[in-house]
């Protein structure tokens, strides 16, 4: 669809975002019957894959489990080439979606959506965007994404560097050639472990400039065995149904019901060096009370650092890299690919900005309080305003009261993730308070959809014009929430789950840690008894 000033008569639902999301909400949508539209920023298709295209980008939970399950058909015909899939594959396959569902009539592209105003009068949300649109919708469901808004630190004169700067969330879509280059990279979450070996491979001289070690695990990403898919795809059902009802969303996932210290330290080691060889994510599950113990986390902890110290054959650039500040797991664990072996590379060198912080980025490269270091291009890994930004960079408002912006000033509150109290008849998609972040996201996204497009039929069949979620029930949540993950290490550490990685944004665990199947079944709990918690007005 092209970008256009005309309203929209008679639109059902305005959704933000073209990701796995957005996709998914205007197939359901629509085969209800409701006529929508979609915003997205980008000129394609695919969200976080369509903006994420560093090198060594790809996804860290399974290919086979981190994708759609409302089709069969898609998930029998579609054939990823690899275990854990590149980003350029996952946004083939978001295209391939967008084409076979016939999606992209309904999306404008290139359009931000920067606000949206509710009349109580109407009952209708009036959306406008950057290209000027303005259009009204019943329904507003924000589908931006929980890792969408890129983060960078405002180090004094970062305008002055006369290299190229980048950020790995915003990376150009021709790529980018370090050959004979001096990179520098700031950042080692996620992102920048998987886009510092690749960048080791090109440039002349890589320095990473590391604040926190990470815990990371190895991927052992390898093609697609022919026998796993087979199989796979031949129990693909049943697969999906374990995930909707597994912890984190993923049927692969171990399901422990042994604490790490109830074992002995021998039986341990070996569950420990059986995980290790599988690798991923799932490790931090081997045992029940890995996240929530602070002992039998620091089991799985030290068999990690001995990995990193194996790994790596300078004792000193080890110990830099070994975290010692955080349980493993309560900061996003990392998953690589030769990660910590590119620092036994002669081309790479390790900076402490723990120690000596950055200062400012001059026209040369970048200055800690310990030296210069000439650069001829800088990546920021420096992560996202997370699982709220994508939200409050919208201005949101009901009868010209105060945005939500303004309500949220202390922190996110939501009732079940999905609405937040004062705001009626819009829907987040992932938002806070929700698993979210902890979870495969398209399982949780899948769920959360279909749990919207259930009570869009609802709200039709019953006549009402206005839904929104009850203060008491949305506190009550926000207490459980909390609740929770202080059962949890979690908030302990200062991570982006916590937005401590933002200055200035209230210190709140931000997702629902007591599980994807637990809270599935809340919300059908809570849609079962009339919609819980929610006030329905004809
Ligand atoms: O961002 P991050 P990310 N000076 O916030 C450092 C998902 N993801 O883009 O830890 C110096 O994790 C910061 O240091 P510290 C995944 O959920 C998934 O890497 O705050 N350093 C940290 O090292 C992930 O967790 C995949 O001390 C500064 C880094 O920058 C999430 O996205 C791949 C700094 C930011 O790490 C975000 O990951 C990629 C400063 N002023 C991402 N400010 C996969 O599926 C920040 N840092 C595999």
């Amino acid at each position: 669809m092209k970008a256009s000033s005309q309203p929209a008569a008679g639109l059902d639902v305005v959704i933000v975002g073209a990701g796995f999301g957005g996709l998914y909400a205007i197939h359901k949508f629509r085969q209800q019957g409701l006529k929508v539209r979609a915003f997205e920023a980008g000129d394609g298709v695919g969200g976080t894959w369509y903006w994420n295209r560093y090198p060594g980008a790809r996804c860290d939970v399974e290919s086979m489990e981190y994708s759609y399950s409302f089709s069969n058909e898609l998930q029998q015909e579609w054939k990823w080439s690899e275990k854990y899939a590149q980003q350029s594959e996952i946004l083939r396959y978001a295209n391939h979606v967008a084409d076979r569902f016939e999606l992209r009539d309904a999306i404008q592209f290139s359009t931000r959506v920067v606000s949206a105003a509710f009349d109580s009068a109407s009952s209708l949300w009036t959306i406008r965007t950057d290209q000027g649109d303005t259009v009204s919708a019943r329904f507003f469901v924000v589908a931006g994404g929980c890792l969408s808004l890129p983060r960078m630190p405002d180090f004094p004169g970062r305008d002055s560097f006369q290299g190229k700067l980048y950020h790995t969330g915003t990376w150009p879509h021709e790529g980018v050639d370090f050959t004979r280059m001096r990179v520098g990279v700031i950042g080692t979450g996620s992102s920048g472990i998987q886009v510092i070996p690749r960048i080791a491979e090109q440039a002349k001289q890589l320095t990473v400039f590391q604040r926190t070690a990470n815990f990371s695990l190895p991927a052992w990403n390898t093609p697609m065995p022919a026998e796993y898919e087979a199989w796979f795809k031949a129990y693909y059902p049943a697969r999906r149904e374990k995930a909707r009802y597994s912890s984190a969303g993923i049927a692969n996932h171990p399901t422990p019901d042994k604490g790490a210290l109830e074992v002995s330290d021998e039986l341990r080691a070996k569950v420990y060096e059986a995980g290790w060889a599988h690798g991923g994510p799932g490790f931090t599950r081997i045992y029940k009370d890995i996240l929530s113990n602070e002992k039998a986390n620091e089991t799985m902890a030290e068999f990690v650092r001995n990995k990193i110290r194996q790994k790596v054959k300078d004792p000193a650039v080890a110990a830099m890299l070994t975290p010692t500040d955080h349980a493993i797991g309560t900061k996003r664990i990392c998953v690589d690919t030769d990660y910590y072996e590119t620092y036994n590379r002669d081309n790479v060198k390790l900076v402490n900005v723990r120690e000596h912080p950055i200062e400012a980025i001059t026209p040369k490269g970048i200055r800690t309080t310990e030296k210069e270091h000439e650069l001829d291009a800088i990546v920021f890994a420096t992560g996202y305003d997370a699982v709220t930004g994508a939200i409050l960079n919208i201005d949101i408002r009901v009868d010209g009261g105060p945005s939500l912006a303004e309500k949220w000033a202390h922190g996110p509150k939501t009732y079940l993730g999905l609405m937040t109290a004062g705001y009626p008849n819009m829907f987040m998609v992932t938002g806070p308070g929700s698993p979210s972040v902890l979870t495969n996201m398209i399982t949780s996204i899948e769920q959360h959809i279909e749990w919207i497009a259930d009570c869009l039929r609802y709200l039709g069949q019953k006549g009402i014009r206005r839904m929104e979620a009850q203060p008491d029930f949305e506190e009550a949540w926000v207490r459980h929430v909390n609740e929770v993950a202080d059962t949890t290490l979690f908030p302990r550490a200062n991570s982006w789950y916590t937005g401590a990685n933002i200055p200035g944004k209230p210190r709140v665990f931000l997702p629902y840690v007591g599980g994807h199947g637990v809270y599935r079944m809340k919300c059908a709990d809570v849609a079962f008894k009339g919609y819980e918690g929610f006030t329905l007005q004809a």
